[in-house]
């Protein structure tokens, strides 16, 4: 039989037994979401934007079948330039296990596994939500995570290639609160707003980590702080709507689907927009690290 042994390396664990503050980030975005080395250098520059704000990061991936909580430079260099690194969302994470593989984890895997070693906040770039009309039955499982499990995802919104009024109605019926920091329009990832509203504002670090307790003492499952990407690297609304639909025209030529869709995007997005798109993902990833450290400094406090 194949037992599950979650890794927690110790400054981690320490951490998380003292109550110091620590910040999940996760690896989908290293191993499939950005190019190499774009991805590695993004990688640690996230974790030293945790680490400046005093909280220690915990980066999670499956290494050989072992779910790990906190990788070491060596394994994010690995990670990152690894070719075939099986892209794990929560239904891929016994499969990982049982088969001894590794695998980066998804929005929703990450949070499985940061909640399972006690951590509380979390940084990503953009969670995974509803796709547009080309892929109707595609929702992500970061939303069904969202809704059962007790973490903060820090992000600047749902990823800017999908529909945002449907991926925020599904979170209103799973009871996720989405909450903007210091803005009252939802962020669209590469865009600074989608133009739908968010459930409630906060302005500082304090206000958010008083919503995240209150809501946790009432029961509730995970949330959504999100901030919009920083004005100088993002996109404009339409050249992006412009950049989007010829991404997606690819897509459907070339029949991708499943967990293969959001990479292949991001990917074809990166080369239409010359990069502009890779410019601000990387931004938007480090700022969300710094807030989520900020947030889990708070949070300690409480
Ligand atoms: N944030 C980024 N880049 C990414 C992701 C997030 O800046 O690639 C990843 C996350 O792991 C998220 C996933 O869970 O994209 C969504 O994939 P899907 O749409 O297949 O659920
Ligand atoms: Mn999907």
């Amino acid at each position: 039989m194949t037992s599950m042994r979650l890794v927690i390396r110790p400054e981690v664990a320490d951490a998380v037994a003292q109550r110091r503050p620590v910040v999940a980030l996760e690896s989908t975005l290293i191993a499939h979401g950005l190019p190499w080395p774009l991805n590695l250098e993004t990688a640690f520059t996230a974790e030293a934007a945790v680490r400046a704000e005093g909280a220690v990061p915990a980066t999670i991936a499956v290494l050989n079948g072992q779910p790990t909580v906190g990788l070491c430079e060596n394994e994010l260099q690995e990670l990152a330039r690894a070719e075939t690194v099986v892209k794990a969302s929560r239904r891929d994470l016994a499969a990982a296990i049982a088969k001894k593989q590794t695998a980066s984890t998804t929005v929703a895997a990450t949070m499985t596994l940061a909640h399972l070693a006690g951590i509380r906040l979390f940084a990503t770039g953009g969670i995974g939500g509803a796709h547009r009309q080309t892929h109707p039955w595609d929702i992500s499982a970061d939303l069904i995570e969202l809704a059962r499990t007790p973490v903060t995802v820090v992000c600047a919104g749902v990823k800017s290639i999908l529909d945002i009024p449907r991926t925020l109605e599904i979170l209103e019926t799973q009871g996720v609160p989405v909450v903007g920091f210091g803005t009252d329009q939802f962020p669209a990832f590469f865009v600074q707003s989608s133009g739908e509203p968010i459930t409630a504002r906060v302005d500082t670090a304090g206000e958010a980590a008083a919503l995240i307790q209150a809501h946790w003492a009432l029961g509730g499952g995970g949330i959504v702080l999100a901030q919009p990407v920083e004005e100088h690297t993002a996109l404009d609304p339409n050249e992006f709507m412009h950049a989007l639909s010829e991404a997606e025209q690819q897509a459907m030529g070339v029949g991708v689907r499943g967990k293969e869709l959001t990479p292949f995007l991001l990917n074809r997005l990166a080369e239409i927009t010359e990069g502009q798109t890779l410019r601000a993902n990387h931004a938007l990833v480090i700022a969300n690290a710094r807030l989520a450290a900020q947030v889990a400094r708070e949070f300690a406090r409480l």
